[in-house]
């Protein structure tokens, strides 16, 4: 988006304004303002010309400019109607020197999960990825994961979907009904989180969260053990969705500790027992804590061990 059009967007944001205050706020012409007013019409917005003013009275269901609008964070958004991979996109983006900015899709045609395992991202979904530069060393950038997980989750339960996490990068819906949360898995997944980055020893250079949520899609659509917030809770309105998202996700940003405390608050991994597939070897035990800075806590009959990376399984109580 331009970036007359993104100020524009920010003024009419607060309430009705003239074409001519409007022109000398954003120090562009009065032909320039119009031209923008159009393009914001050809997104799907009503922009109404009042005695007041220029008045937004109908936001579009999403894309670049309706979620940016009223959005209380500093990211800019580059939406898709259908791109590859919105890692992939911001990955290059990421390397040209973007920071700040949030590739957001409709559709997602070849989006993967860990290890290159292919993630389903019809129509309908939230596909996103932020990417960001923390002034911190790379060990510590696993803690953007639960950060995410957390905004994700918040979303979720305020779009009214009886949200929880899984370690390290599941959101899932637990049911209450058979003990095990109905799969082997421990719950129906309703989001996947896949972190990458880029760093040398002692900083890193960017962060990259992807966030893939199965927002208004039927479950029918995706593989078997998913669920969406269509199935659990009907439709939501996706730029409230993500601006929801984004603003958890900034506030939690920059505070380590709070992010770990909400996370404990959201999990549904810790107390439970688990068998975790690392790349060299199996632990199995009771998910005891997170520790900083994503790293898994677990009971163990030899004693507590420190996971940092791996698949993780809920097992049935004994
Ligand atoms: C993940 O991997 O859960 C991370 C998924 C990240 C997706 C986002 S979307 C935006 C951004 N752009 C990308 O290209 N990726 C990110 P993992 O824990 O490895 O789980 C992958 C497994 O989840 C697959 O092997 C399937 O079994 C299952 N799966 C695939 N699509 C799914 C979906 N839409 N909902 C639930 N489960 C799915």
């Amino acid at each position: 988006m331009n970036e007359t059009r993104r100020a524009l967007l920010a003024e009419l944001a607060s309430g009705p304004v003239s074409g001519p205050a409007l022109a000398e706020r954003l120090d562009v012409s009065r032909a320039a303002v119009w031209k923008q007013v159009e393009a914001l019409r050809d997104e799907g917005f009503v922009v109404e010309s009042t005695d007041a003013g220029y008045v937004v009275s109908e936001v579009p269901e999403f894309g670049a400019g309706a979620v940016e609008y009223g959005l209380d964070t500093g990211y800019r958004i580059e939406y898709h109607d259908s791109v590859g991979s919105t890692n992939d996109r911001g990955r290059e983006l990421a390397k040209a020197g973007e920071r700040d900015i949030v590739i957001l899709a409709d559709e997602q045609t070849g989006s993967r999960g860990r290890l290159r395992r292919a993630w389903s991202a019809p129509s309908g979904g939230v596909w996103l990825s932020i990417v960001f530069q923390p002034d911190c060393p790379p060990a510590h950038a696993p803690v953007y994961t639960l950060a995410a997980a957390v905004a994700t989750t918040r979303a979720a339960r305020e779009a009214g979907v009886d949200a929880s996490i899984k370690w390290p990068n599941d959101v899932l819906v637990v049911s209450t009904d058979t003990p095990d949360g109905g799969t082997d898995r421990g719950g129906r997944k309703l989001a996947g989180i896949l972190t990458e980055m880029e760093g040398e020893a002692n900083r890193v250079s960017w962060v990259l969260v992807g966030i893939g949520v199965n927002a208004n899609i039927d479950a029918s659509e995706l593989p078997a053990g998913a669920t969406s917030i269509r199935d659990e809770a009907g439709d939501v309105e996706r730029r409230l969705f993500v601006q929801r998202l984004l603003e958890v996700f900034d506030d939690l940003r920059d505070d380590p500790d709070a992010i770990l405390d909400a996370w404990r608050e959201y999990a549904d991994t810790l107390g439970r027992r688990v068998r975790i597939e690392t790349p060299t070897e199996t632990i199995e035990g009771e998910a005891v804590d997170v520790e900083f800075p994503g790293a898994l806590v677990v009971r163990t009959s030899e004693g507590d061990r420190v996971v940092h990376t791996g698949d993780c399984e809920h097992l049935r109580p004994v």
